[in-house]
C-alpha cells in the first residue's frame, strides 16, 4: 500500500502546490476548527434527512446522498471556500492559467453503509481536453465524518493527473485518502479518483468545494443554484467566486456591464468598465494552451 501524501494545517501553500504538481493531491490534517466542523453538521443534517437513498444512475451511487447549492444551504461553506490556505494554494494552481477562478461544483458526498466503490474517474472528463492537461479544476473534499479504508474514504492514483487517458490503474497503485473528520484532500480534478466501499456500518459524509479556470463553464450553474437576493447579501469574495466577476477583459459581462455591479444593483444605466489595465496585463501573462492534437479520445470511467 503506498503512503498518503498528508500535511499539518501550518503547511504553506507553496508546499501543497508541490505536492498537487507531482502527486496530483494533497491532504491537509484537522483544517476545519471543531466549532465549525459541528456547525457544518448541523447545518447539513436536515437536508440529507430529506434525501432518498437509491440514484438510479450507479455513478452517483445507490446509497449515496447527494445535494448541492451549499452556498445557500450551508451558510459555513462560504467560509470553507474562502479559507485562505485553500486560496493562496488555488492562486498557485490555477492562477497561472486564468485571471480569475470560480466555484466549479458544491456537493455532498455522503455514503451510507452497503455502498460500493464508485468507478474510478477524473472530475474533468466532460471538458474535451486530452490528458494529461493544465490543471482545470482544483477539488477540495472536506471530511464531515472519519475518512476511513473500511468507510469508502476517497480512492485517487497518485501522479495520474500526468496520465495519458488510455492508462488503467492497477489496484496497487491506488490509495484512499484516510484523514480524520475536519480533514481536506485536495486534488487536481484530472487526478483519476473515486468514491470507496462503505464496509462500515457508519455513515461517510464529506462536502466537496471545487473551484475551475474562470473562462470554463461551471458544473454546478451558481446563478440558478442560488437566488439573486440571496447572493446579494453574501461577502463580495464569495460573490465575485461564484461568477459575479468578469473572468478576464470583457468575460462575462451582463448587458455590457459589470456582473458585480448588476448584482449588486450598482451598475447605473451607462456601460461599465469591463476591465482595467491591471486585468489586461493579467490576462497577456496568462499561459496560453496549445492544441497538440485532435484524436478522438473517450471519456474514461474505469472500474476498478
Ligand atoms: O465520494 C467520494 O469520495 C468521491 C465522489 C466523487 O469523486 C464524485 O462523485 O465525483
Ligand atoms: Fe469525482
Amino acid at each position: 500500500m503506498r503512503v498518503l501524501q498528508t500535511f499539518e494545517p501550518d503547511v504553506s501553500s507553496v508546499k501543497l502546490h508541490e505536492a498537487i504538481t507531482e502527486q496530483g493531491y494533497a491532504v491537509v490534517k484537522n483544517l476545519l476548527p471543531k466549532a465549525e466542523l459541528t456547525e457544518l453538521s448541523e447545518q447539513l443534517n436536515p437536508h440529507l434527512d430529506l434525501v432518498e437513498l437509491g440514484d438510479p444512475d450507479p455513478f452517483f451511487g445507490h446509497r449515496t446522498k447527494r445535494f448541492g447549492a451549499l452556498l445557500s444551504r450551508c451558510p459555513i461553506t462560504r467560509r470553507m471556500l474562502t479559507n485562505q490556505l485553500i486560496l493562496d494554494t488555488a492562486d498557485l494552481v490555477l492562477g497561472p492559467y486564468c485571471v480569475r477562478y470560480q466555484v466549479n461544483y458544491t456537493g455532498v458526498m455522503h455514503l451510507a453503509p452497503g455502498e460500493t466503490a464508485q468507478t474510478m474517474h477524473r472530475d474533468t472528463g466532460f471538458y474535451p481536453i486530452q490528458n494529461p492537461s493544465p490543471p482545470l479544476t482544483l477539488a477540495t473534499m472536506w471530511a464531515v465524518t472519519d475518512f476511513t479504508e473500511e468507510n469508502g474514504a476517497t480512492r485517487i492514483v497518485p501522479g495520474s493527473h500526468r496520465w495519458t487517458d488510455d492508462r488503467t490503474p492497477k489496484v496497487a497503485e491506488i490509495v484512499q485518502a484516510d484523514m480524520p473528520a475536519g480533514s481536506v484532500l485536495i486534488y487536481n480534478g484530472s487526478l483519476l479518483h473515486g468514491g470507496g466501499a462503505n464496509e462500515s456500518d457508519r455513515d461517510r459524509c464529506g462536502v466537496a468545494l471545487h473551484y475551475s479556470l474562470g473562462w470554463l463553464r461551471q458544473e454546478e450553474n451558481q446563478y440558478l443554484a442560488i437566488s439573486m437576493e440571496e447572493a446579494r447579501a453574501f461577502p463580495e469574495k464569495v460573490q465575485r467566486l461564484m461568477g459575479y466577476d468578469l473572468a478576464t477583459v470583457n468575460l462575462g459581462f451582463a448587458d455590457h456591464k459589470h456582473p458585480n455591479d448588476i448584482l449588486n444593483g450598482n451598475a447605473g444605466n451607462q456601460v461599465g468598465t469591463l476591465g482595467n489595465k491591471k486585468m489586461m496585463e493579467a490576462d497577456n501573462a496568462v499561459r496560453r494552451f496549445r492544441v497538440i492534437g485532435t484524436d478522438s479520445v473517450g471519456r474514461a470511467r474505469i472500474d476498478i
